[in-house]
């Protein structure tokens, strides 16, 4: 398809200003067919860039392998380009988006010298839904072009409903290397300098400007820069909720089913836990989204979910038959692969994949690797944030209603992170604006899924939107407090938990996790029906020591550890909150937080 075939006057004028500024060799239109798709893949395969992987074993898979400088988001060179500081915030990089754009168009000049530039017409959530939104990326990378096909809905039908004079978010995207005459990548993969790269989004005129790198959440704007950073202020201005959370379909025993959302920070278990297998009888686990959720207020006070996604873009190392199967089934067949070890017979495979590495691996950085059991210090031969790209529709436990345009019904939202100590397995909400607090104070240890953060150290990262949120952070507490206004007991709103999976004692987790984290479900969706048993604490509302039925493994002492407030540790949690995490907001921080905190310090007092 080329840009002659499209009907919409403003986004022709667009491709034609970039064509302009980006100087590509020739322009072609993502028609979103399979045929296109196998092309780009094929072109990707002949050059070098991917391979094939065995085809009895993975149909229809390849495996890429990134710069080594290129294999996260890069958080230090994400901007919020607000027209004011103050509305970015005290949590995002800010630049004025006059002198960003001037920076960018420097850069964008030329940039797409000897490449194709790609015109990617986007939905955001099922084709049609009133709760969707339509995007068009532009880039010069045949992977984000593919990666976007599985992740994304796109081509035609997304044309068909833009018509003539549709809205959409223009998302331009360039790796930021341009070709000399007669130059190739050479299979390499191509991306600029770190300091040349910038994942701009500018809040006003809605815009996201992408340079320099070619993975994950820098490149494929649907997903953070555009479901997250430019939808969260959709969000606040009209009312609704975009957010970093899993959506998954509980059903008992008898047949009865909940709807839950989960916000954990990147790399601390959203994937896993849309997709767990239950560990105790009777009860199901199903998917509707594994990385974000757009909700909004039905007519009936409730709130609406849909994954605005279409596929995983899940990491790989610790993806397991035994951990998530169904994650690995979706990942069977059509999928992309990207920074995992590849094995002799062109297979996969990464740390915690649940077997030994089968003979010689060429590892993420395309060198020879034997695994050394005995070497501690041996390098992984999957990059820790190493991922797959696999349709949503693969998944065996995908929920049948999860492309359902009204979206589905939440009774509860989980909020968490890894936490080494303090805080328990799980507490709920007294009530939304104590939900509201608890969101707001998540803290968690960083992980390899940011690239410019030290991994491992602890950062508050509220609502697991730090590095997401496309306002100020401070706003973003008053938007969220303001849709429970009416509602404050929940009669309607979903009920909201703080969860911890990631408890450790002597080096080891002392909960089991993945499966076994349906008991603690289990017990949230008979709070939901006010059946739970609990007891009241300074911190909120807890399950009695015997509410949870104790995983093999799991001694009793274990669970008295997981399930008792820790005051002196959440005496810390307080000072620290209060020097140093909410005097970052200023006037901006909801007087109803402050005041959860100080109710919070007296009760620990007591
Ligand atoms: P993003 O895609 O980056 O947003 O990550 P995510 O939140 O979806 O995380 P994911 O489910 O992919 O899990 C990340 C890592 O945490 C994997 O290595 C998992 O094996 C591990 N993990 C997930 N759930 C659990 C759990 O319950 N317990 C423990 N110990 N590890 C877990
Ligand atoms: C995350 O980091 O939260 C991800 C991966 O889901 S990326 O798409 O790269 O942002
Ligand atoms: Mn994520």
């Amino acid at each position: 398809m080329t840009v002659n075939d499209l009907k919409h006057k403003k986004l022709v004028a667009w491709i034609e200003e970039i064509k302009a500024l980006c100087e590509p060799d020739d322009v072609v239109v993502a028609d979103g067919s399979k045929e296109q798709y196998d092309a780009l893949i094929n072109e990707c395969v002949d050059s070098g860039l991917a391979i094939r992987l065995n085809q009895e074993k993975k149909p229809g898979c390849v495996l890429f392998h990134s710069d080594p400088s290129d294999v996260a988001r890069v958080e230090k060179r994400t901007f919020i380009a607000s027209e004011k500081e103050e509305d970015a915030g005290p949590t995002n990089n800010w630049i004025d988006p006059v002198e960003l754009k001037s920076t960018l168009k420097g850069l964008y000049k030329g940039c797409m010298h000897g490449r194709t530039m790609y015109v990617i017409p986007f939905s955001m959530g099922p084709l049609g839904s009133p709760i969707s939104k339509i995007g068009v990326e532009i880039t010069d990378s045949a992977y984000v072009v593919c990666n976007m096909m599985i992740m994304t809905r796109v081509g035609v039908k997304v044309l068909d409903l833009l018509g003539e004079d549709g809205y959409y978010v223009p998302c331009l995207h360039s790796v930021g290397k341009p070709l000399e005459n007669g130059e190739t990548d050479g299979g390499k993969w191509p991306c600029a300098p770190m300091e040349h790269k910038y994942i701009s989004q500018f809040p006003e005129t809605r815009e996201i400007w992408s340079y320099g790198s070619g993975y994950g959440g820098n490149a494929l704007l649907g997903k953070k820069c555009m479901a997250l950073r430019i939808a969260s202020v959709l969000a606040r201005d009209e009312g609704w909720l975009a957010e970093h959370m899993l959506i998954l379909k509980i059903t008992n025993p008898e047949g009865k089913s909940k709807y839950v959302t989960g916000a954990f920070p990147s790399a601390c278990g959203k994937t896993n836990l849309a997709m767990l297998i239950p560990t105790i009888p009777g009860w199901k686990v199903e998917t509707i989204g594994d990385d974000i959720a757009w909700m909004k207020p039905g007519k009936d006070g409730r709130l609406y979910a849909i994954n605005p996604e279409a596929g995983f873009f899940g990491v790989a190392p610790g993806t397991s038959k035994s951990s998530n199967y169904n994650a690995l089934a979706a990942a069977s067949k059509n999928t992309i692969f990207t920074n995992v070890a590849l094995t002799e017979d062109k297979d996969v495979w990464w740390e915690g994949i649940g077997y030994d590495a089968p003979g010689k691996l060429i590892d993420w950085n395309g060198n020879e690797w034997i695994q050394d059991k005995n070497n501690k210090e041996q390098k992984p031969a999957a990059h820790p944030n190493s991922r797959f790209t696999a349709p949503a529709n693969q998944c065996p436990c995908i929920a049948p209603e999860w492309e359902d345009p009204q979206g589905v019904p939440i009774s509860a939202i989980l909020f968490g992170g890894r936490r080494p100590s303090t805080i328990p397995l799980v507490h709920m909400a007294r009530n939304w604006n104590h939900g509201v607090f608890l969101g707001s104070i998540v803290g968690s240890e960083v992980t390899a899924a940011t690239l410019d953060v030290k991994a491992g150290t602890i950062r508050r990262d509220p609502f697991a939107m730090l590095p997401f949120c496309g306002y100020n952070m401070g706003d973003y507490f008053q938007h969220w407090i303001d849709m429970g206004k009416d509602d404050q007991e929940q009669k309607n709103l979903p009920k909201i938990f703080y969860v911890n999976w990631f408890r450790k004692k002597d080096g080891k987790f002392v909960w089991p996790g993945y499966g076994d984290n349906s008991r603690v479900l289990k017990w949230i969706f008979e709070c939901c029906d006010g059946v739970a048993k609990t007891v009241d604490t300074p911190i909120g509302i807890m399950p009695t020591i015997d509410a949870i039925d104790r995983p093999e493994g799991v001694t009793e002492e274990d669970m008295k550890e997981l399930l008792t407030v820790d005051k002196a540790g959440w005496l810390k949690e307080v000072e620290d909150i209060r020097t140093n995490h909410y005097p970052k907001f200023g006037k901006h921080l909801p007087k109803e937080l402050a005041a959860m905190l100080d109710t919070l310090e007296e009760a620990l007092r007591k």
